[in-house]
């Protein structure tokens, strides 16, 4: 298969003109008061815009606001407070323009431009927090184990995200699916909207005899289909009712080579996420926020280094200390031994304990293995390291260029707003359920089944107790 990606043309120019022309126009974004309050609009908006998406200083389309309460059967979209918990999502399509034909620049992603819970406090009362803003996946990086080829899909290509067709939609489960409408036309029918149950939430230890109170989970799903030459990529996102973020990409469709008998076919995914995290709360300013936060790494290490004896205790570090013991910009790498999590902790928000616990949001990575192993330097870095946080980079970042944005010495992170990124792989064995044909090995008869590479962003001491709970 060979990845031929066509030049631009006058007729695609005029389109992303009117794509530019028609964000301007579109710049009202309707509050509702039932909705997470606003903070002034240059603190609401995101700062770093995709290359097709709003850039500084501009709002994000208006349309592209998905408002789901919990439990989904009852949920009010104008009024998100009746409900046990809620999420109000924007989202965008990077490099919209990019279709068939005429791709301007490089591959468009579906991105959550900002991401806002509701839950209810001890009280009773509806509380937001703005979680993250920019969350994006920002690199598909393909390495074929003898070296080559190695695509980069999303910063060396120049894909498109498809247009969504309602059959591909799941069933109606909790609430019914939808595909979503834009009013940017570039952006419109490509986001996939569902809702689902999630499981059981929580079971109460009622009695030995049973049964057991329980509460079953939902979450909302946003997910988009992301062209890939002979691949298909699912960029998807999950937001559950507790408050967790589930960031995932699924791999399907024809592989790019029939089978071998060589392991010349056999290729890892490596998906690299960024977003900023927030923390802050858009009805009060003063009280947590991008600037608030600290960054630390939470690992699981012996009580007596050296000593199997069982005894573990929880190791919190400032995140690549520097000099004088404080944050610093750079990498760090996931030690299966360690369960290592990376955590955004806000300096001035708590919960509402008595005593209170600081609010933090914690990275906790889901994954199968590790790439490692690539050239040491600036190259492949990106690939070699599993987190990354960098002060904020503002623009059009790109994943691969992490190493970059760290910066010579190492910058402290303490009271600035922070890019955090993330990596997971899939090592991609091609089986014959990949493939068709009378031998099996045929990459035009057959497609590969969907692989997942994902992490979770869960809240710490957000909540004031077990939350969706009641006795
Ligand atoms: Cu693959």
């Amino acid at each position: 298969m060979i990845r031929l990606i066509r030049r631009g043309n006058k007729a695609g120019i005029f389109a992303l003109l009117l794509g530019v022309a028609g964000l301007g126009l579109l710049s009202h974004r309707a509050l509702q008061a039932v909705g997470p309050p606003s903070r002034s609009s240059a603190v609401a908006l995101g700062v770093r815009g995709g290359g097709g998406g709003p850039g500084k200083g501009e709002r994000p389309d208006a349309g592209n606001i998905v408002r789901q309460g919990f439990p989904a059967r009852a949920a009010d979209p104008k009024d998100l407070t009746k409900s046990d918990s809620a999420w109000e999502i924007e989202w965008e399509i990077t490099n919209p323009a990019n279709r068939p034909g005429f791709s301007p620049a490089s591959s468009s992603v579906l991105k959550i431009t900002s991401a806002k819970f509701m839950y209810k406090d001890k009280t009773g009362k509806a509380r937001w927090i703005t979680v993250l803003r920019n969350l994006e996946l920002g690199e598909l990086f393909v390495p074929y184990d003898p070296g080559n080829p190695q695509y980069k899909d999303v910063a060396g290509q120049r894909f498109w995200i498809t247009v969504a067709d309602p059959k591909l939609l799941g069933p109606a489960c909790v609430a019914p699916g939808e595909v979503l409408r834009s009013s940017n036309k570039l952006m419109d029918k490509k986001v996939f909207k569902e809702v689902h149950d999630d499981g059981l939430r929580w079971l109460a230890d009622t009695s030995a005899k049973g049964p057991d109170k329980g509460r079953r989970g939902e979450k909302l799903i946003l997910w988009s289909i992301f062209y890939g030459a002979n691949y298909r990529y699912l960029i998807e996102y999950g937001f559950s009712d507790d408050g967790v973020i589930t960031p995932r990409v699924g791999a399907t469709a024809r592989n790019h080579l029939p089978r071998r008998a060589d392991e010349g076919d056999v290729h890892l995914h490596v998906a690299g996420w960024m977003f900023d995290p927030d923390l802050g709360d858009p009805a009060n300013p003063a009280i947590g926020g991008p600037e608030q936060n600290e960054v630390s790494l939470v690992r699981r290490v012996p009580r007596n280094p050296g000593v199997a004896n069982g005894q573990y205790r929880v190791s919190v570090t400032p995140f690549n200390p520097g000099p004088g013991g404080q944050a610093t910009s750079g990498s760090a790498q996931w030690v299966a031994e360690e369960f290592t999590t990376l955590r955004i902790q806000s300096l001035t928000r708590k919960n509402g304990t008595a005593p209170a616990y600081p609010t933090a949001y914690d990275l906790i990575p889901i994954r199968f293995g590790s790439a490692r192993g690539f050239p040491p330097g600036r190259t492949f870095d990106f690939a070699n390291k599993d987190f990354w946080v960098t002060n904020r980079v503002v623009g059009a970042p790109r994943f691969v260029n992490v190493p970059d944005y760290v910066g010579t010495p190492a910058r402290p992170l303490g009271g600035k707003p922070v890019t955090v990124w993330h990596s997971a792989a899939l090592w991609h064995v091609p089986r014959t359920e990949d493939f068709g044909g009378p031998d099996g090995r045929s990459n035009t008869q057959g497609v590969a089944l969907t692989a997942w590479a994902s992490f979770m962003l869960r809240p710490r001491n957000l909540h004031d107790g077990t939350p969706l709970y009641s006795r």
